[in-house]
C-alpha cells in the first residue's frame, strides 16, 4: 500500500537531495547567490526568503525557511492581503509537493504504450526538439487548429497563452468551465465584471452562503473573514446539501434539495422586491430592467418554492426579512464551484442581482481587489496571427455569452471524439490534471486515443502525464521565478527559495524555448527570467533588486482613474442590468427564470462532490505531508437511505452511473440528505508514478457524467445520478 515518511526520513531526503546538487553541481549555485546579495541568507546559507504559495489558485504571501540551501518551514506573509500572516494546512506542507520523492525532474519520452508508464529520461534539447517538431508537423499538415491547449490560472499561464495563439490554434480548455462559468458570466453579464461580492466588509452582519464551503474549500484571506464574521456575532446562513465543516459554524444550515438554489433565490426577490424591501433610489438610479425582473419573479411566492427545495415557506420569507433588514452590511456569496446543475447560470444571476437591488454596492459589492497586470510592462511582441477556425468547445457558434478566455473545456472531447468539425491532433496541457478534473474519465481517455501527440508540463506524473508522448518536468513553486502579481498598489513576486532540482524548468524559460524552436521567437523577446521581471517593472520605477529583497514592493504612483462618485458599469448600458439583453439577443431569458433541474429517477441518488480542506483538486494526494492528515476516502451516505438499503458502515460498495462503474467503502453518516451521496475529489489516480496517493480511493470523475449548462457553458457536476449495490 502507500509508503509514508518519517521526519527522519524527510529530512535525510532534503539532504540528498541537496548533496546530489552539490556533488553534480549541474547548475550554478544562482538562487543561493541571489538571496545572499538580497539580505536574504546568511554566509552558512540560512535565512528567510518571501515568496508565494502555489497549492492552490488563490496565491497567498509566503516566508520560506532555509537552513542549508534546503526549505524546513513555510509560513505566511503578513504583508500579502491573501495570506495575512496564515498559510493553509496545504500551503504549510507545500515543501512536501518540492521534496516528493515522485516528482519528475529530468524530460521524459513515451517508449511503452500510451497509459503503460513506461518513459525515457531526455536531455531538454531533445524533449523540445522532438514537442516542436510534432507541433509543425501537425500544424502543417492539419492547421494550427489541430493542437489543442489546456492549462488551469496560474501565474505563467500569460507565457503558454502566448505560445498558443502565436501558434495560432483557437482550442483552449481552462478549468473555469469546471469551476465557476455560472458565476463569471452571471456577473459580466449583470455587472460587467468577474467577481464583485467577496466577504471582506468588517461590518457585515448577514452572509447568505449557497454551497461556499469556505471553512473546508478554503480562500485562507476570505476563509480568515468569515471566521471573524462569525465571531464577531454576524449570521450565516448556509445552503447545501451536506453537512459540512462550514454548516457546523452557520447559524442555520439548510439541506436544500440539489438543483433547486435557483427556486430558493427567486422566491427571496419575489418577497423582496413583492414587499419593496429593496432600495429603490439606488435601482432608479444604477440598474436597467427592474420591471421586466418583478413581473418574472411574481410568480415565485415562498409556498411555490417550499416543494421543490424542502424548506418551509415560513423560512425562505423570514430569510428574505433578515437580508433586508440587515441591507447594506448583508452578502449573498455567489459560491464559487457553483456550476452543479444545467440550471446554475439562472442561480448565480438571481444571487447576483439580490445584491443588486439592495443598493449596498461598496459594502459588500466592490471594485475589488484582484490580481491586475495594468500598472506593469511586458516585452514587446508582434500581433498574433488571425485565426478563422472554429473553436472545438462550441464557443460562440453554440456557447454565444461565453469569453473565448474562459471557453467551455469539457465539450472539446466530443468533437475531438467525432472529428467534427475538424480533427484534432495533438494536445498540449500545462499545469493541469484534465484525465482526473472532467468529468467522464473514459471519454477522456477516448478522445487521447485520437490524437497522435500529448505532451504535458508538470512537476510529477499526474495522470494526465501518465498517458502523454512527452513529459516537461517545470521547477516547483519553490524553485522559479515567475511573472509578477499586482494585487491593489502592491507588487509581488515569485522567486526561488531553493534552487531547482534535477533538470527542471521555470515557465518563462520553457515557453520561450519552445517559442524559439517554433520560429515564434518574436513572441518571448527577453533573455531570461530576470530580464522578464525588469521588463515588467519598468514603467514603475521599481527596481529588480529591490523586490527580489523584499519579495514585493509598494507601487510609487497608483492610477485611482475609475474612482468616481459617479457609478458605471462595462456593461452594454453602462448600468447594472437586471434584465439583459446581451442575453435576450442570443435567444437565452434576460431575466433569471424557473428551469427545472432534472431528478433522479427510483433507486438512484445525487452524486456530489466537494472540497476536503487538507488536499487541493487532483495535484496534491500524493504530498506525504498531507497523506498522512487524510483519512481514506469513503463515499458518504445518510443512516436511514443505509439501512433501506441493507447497507452498514465501511462497506464495499459498487457505484454505477451512465458511464462508469466504481468500487468504494461507505461512511454511514447523518450529515448528508436521504437523496445524495457524496465522494471526495482528486482520489483514485491511473498513474503509478504518484506512489503515495495510487491505490487510494476512487475516482468520481470514472462516475461523473458530462453536462453543460447552455448559458454559462459550467459543468454540471451534482446532476451525475448514480444507483448503489454491495460489492
Ligand atoms: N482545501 C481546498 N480548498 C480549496 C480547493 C481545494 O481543492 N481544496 N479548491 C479551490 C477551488 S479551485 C475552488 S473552485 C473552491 C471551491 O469552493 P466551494 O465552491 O466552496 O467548494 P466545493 O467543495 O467544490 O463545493 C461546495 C459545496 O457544494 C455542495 N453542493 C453540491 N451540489 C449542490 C447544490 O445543488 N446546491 C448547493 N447549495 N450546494 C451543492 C457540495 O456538497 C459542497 O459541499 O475552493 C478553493 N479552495
Ligand atoms: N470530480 C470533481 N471534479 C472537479 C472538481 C471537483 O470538486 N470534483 N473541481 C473542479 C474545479 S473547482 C477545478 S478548479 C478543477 C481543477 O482541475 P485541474 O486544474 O485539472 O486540477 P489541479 O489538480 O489543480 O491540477 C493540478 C496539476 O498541476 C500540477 N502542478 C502542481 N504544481 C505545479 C507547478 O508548479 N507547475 C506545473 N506545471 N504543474 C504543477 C499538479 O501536479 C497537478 O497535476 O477541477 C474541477 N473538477
Ligand atoms: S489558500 Fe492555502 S494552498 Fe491556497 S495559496 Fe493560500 S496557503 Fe496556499
Ligand atoms: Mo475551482
Amino acid at each position: 500500500m502507500t509508503k509514508t515518511l518519517s521526519r527522519r526520513d524527510f529530512l535525510k531526503l532534503g539532504g540528498a537531495t541537496s548533496a546530489a546538487l552539490a556533488v553534480g553541481s549541474l547548475l550554478p549555485p544562482k538562487v543561493a547567490q541571489a538571496a545572499r546579495e538580497a539580505g536574504h541568507l546568511n554566509a552558512d546559507g540560512d535565512g528567510f526568503i518571501s515568496s508565494m504559495c502555489e497549492m492552490c489558485v488563490w496565491r497567498c504571501g509566503l516566508i520560506a525557511k532555509i537552513v542549508d540551501g534546503r526549505v524546513v518551514k513555510l509560513d505566511g506573509n503578513p504583508d500579502h492581503p491573501h495570506s495575512r500572516g496564515n498559510l493553509c494546512p496545504r500551503g504549510q506542507s507545500g515543501l512536501m509537493n518540492t521534496y516528493d520523492p515522485d516528482r519528475v525532474l529530468t524530460p521524459l519520452i513515451r517508449v511503452g504504450k500510451r497509459g503503460e508508464g513506461k518513459f525515457r529520461k531526455a536531455t531538454w534539447e531533445e524533449a523540445l526538439d522532438l514537442v516542436a517538431s510534432k507541433m509543425t508537423e501537425i500544424k502543417n499538415k492539419y492547421g494550427a487548429e489541430a493542437m489543442v491547449f489546456s492549462s488551469t490560472h496560474n501565474l505563467s499561464q500569460p507565457l503558454f497563452e502566448n505560445l498558443l495563439y502565436a501558434f495560432g490554434s483557437p482550442n483552449y480548455g481552462t478549468q473555469r468551465s469546471l469551476c465557476f462559468n455560472a458565476m463569471i458570466v452571471a456577473n459580466l453579464m449583470t455587472y460587467g465584471m468577474e467577481e464583485p461580492a467577496r466577504i471582506y466588509d468588517d461590518k457585515l452582519k448577514y452572509i447568505l452562503l449557497t454551497g461556499r464551503n469556505l471553512l473546508e474549500a478554503i480562500s485562507t484571506s476570505e476563509t480568515h473573514d468569515l471566521v471573524m464574521a462569525i465571531d464577531r456575532g454576524a449570521k450565516v446562513v448556509y445552503l447545501d446539501p451536506r453537512y459540512t465543516k462550514t454548516a457546523s459554524k452557520a447559524t442555520e444550515w439548510l439541506p436544500i434539495k440539489p438543483g433547486n438554489d435557483l427556486a430558493f433565490h427567486l422566491a427571496l426577490l419575489n418577497v423582496i422586491i413583492g414587499e419593496k424591501l429593496y432600495n429603490r433610489t439606488f435601482v432608479e438610479k444604477n440598474t436597467i430592467g427592474f420591471d421586466e425582473l418583478k413581473k418574472e419573479v411574481s410568480k415565485y411566492t415562498p409556498d411555490w418554492a417550499s416543494p421543490l427545495t424542502g424548506i418551509p415557506a415560513e423560512t425562505i420569507t423570514r430569510i428574505a426579512h433578515e437580508f433586508a433588514d440587515a441591507t447594506p452590511h448583508a452578502l449573498a456569496h455567489n459560491g464559487w464551484r457553483t456550476s452543479n446543475f444545467v440550471n446554475s447560470f439562472h442561480t448565480q444571476r438571481a444571487i447576483t442581482i439580490l445584491n443588486a437591488i439592495m443598493g449596498n454596492w461598496g459594502t459588500t459589492i466592490t471594485t475589488g481587489a484582484g490580481e491586475e497586470s495594468g500598472a506593469l510592462g511586458a516585452p514587446s511582441q508582434p500581433p498574433y496571427p488571425r485565426i478563422s477556425a472554429l473553436r472545438l468547445d462550441g464557443v460562440p457558434w453554440k456557447y454565444p455569452v461565453v469569453p473565448f478566455k474562459i471557453g467551455v473545456f469539457q465539450e472539446m472531447r466530443d468533437n475531438i471524439v467525432s472529428g467534427d468539425p475538424y480533427e484534432a491532433h495533438g494536445w498540449f496541457i500545462s499545469r493541469q490534471n484534465p484525465v482526473m478534473s472532467l468529468p467522464d474519465r473514459g471519454k477522456t481517455l477516448k478522445a487521447f486515443e485520437k490524437l497522435d501527440f500529448i505532451v504535458t508540463v508538470d512537476i510529477s506524473l499526474n495522470d494526465t502525464a501518465w498517458f502523454s508522448d512527452v513529459v516537461l518536468p517545470e521547477a516547483s513553486y519553490l524553485e522559479r521565478y515567475d511573472p509578477l502579481v499586482p494585487i491593489g498598489d502592491k507588487v509581488f513576486l515569485r522567486q526561488p527559495v531553493i534552487e531547482p532540482q534535477g533538470e527542471a524548468k521555470s515557465a518563462l524559460w520553457i515557453y520561450k524555448q519552445l517559442g524559439e524552436r517554433l520560429g515564434l521567437g518574436d513572441f518571448f523577446q527577453y533573455a531570461d527570467e530576470d530580464d522578464y521581471l525588469r521588463q515588467q517593472l519598468e514603467p514603475t520605477g521599481i527596481s529588480l533588486e529591490e523586490i527580489k529583497s523584499k519579495g514585493w514592493v509598494e507601487l510609487k504612483e497608483t492610477s485611482h482613474a475609475g474612482e468616481s462618485s459617479e457609478l458605471t458599469w462595462n456593461t452594454p448600458s453602462g448600468k447594472i442590468e437586471l434584465y439583459s439583453d446581451t442575453l435576450a439577443k442570443v435567444g437565452f431569458p434576460g431575466v433569471p427564470t424557473w428551469e427545472e433541474p432534472p431528478q433522479p429517477a427510483e433507486g438512484q441518488f445525487y452524486l456530489l462532490t466537494g472540497k476536503v480542506a487538507q488536499s487541493t483538486q487532483f495535484g496534491t494526494q500524493n504530498n506525504q505531508l498531507l497523506h498522512k492528515y487524510s483519512d481514506d476516502p469513503r463515499l458518504w451516505i445518510n443512516a436511514k437511505t443505509a439501512a433501506n438499503l441493507g447497507l452498514a458502515d465501511d462497506d464495499w460498495v459498487e457505484v454505477t452511473s451512465s458511464v462508469g462503474m466504481i468500487h468504494t467503502r461507505l461512511q454511514v453518516t447523518q450529515a448528508i440528505r436521504p437523496d445524495c451521496l457524496y465522494m471526495t475529489p482528486g482520489y483514485g489516480h491511473l498513474s503509478k508514478g504518484l506512489t503515495t496517493a495510487f491505490g487510494v480511493g476512487a475516482a468520481d470523475s470514472a462516475v461523473h457524467v458530462t453536462f453543460t449548462d447552455p448559458i454559462s457553458g459550467g459543468q454540471a457536476l451534482s446532476q451525475t445520478f448514480v444507483t448503489i449495490k454491495k460489492a
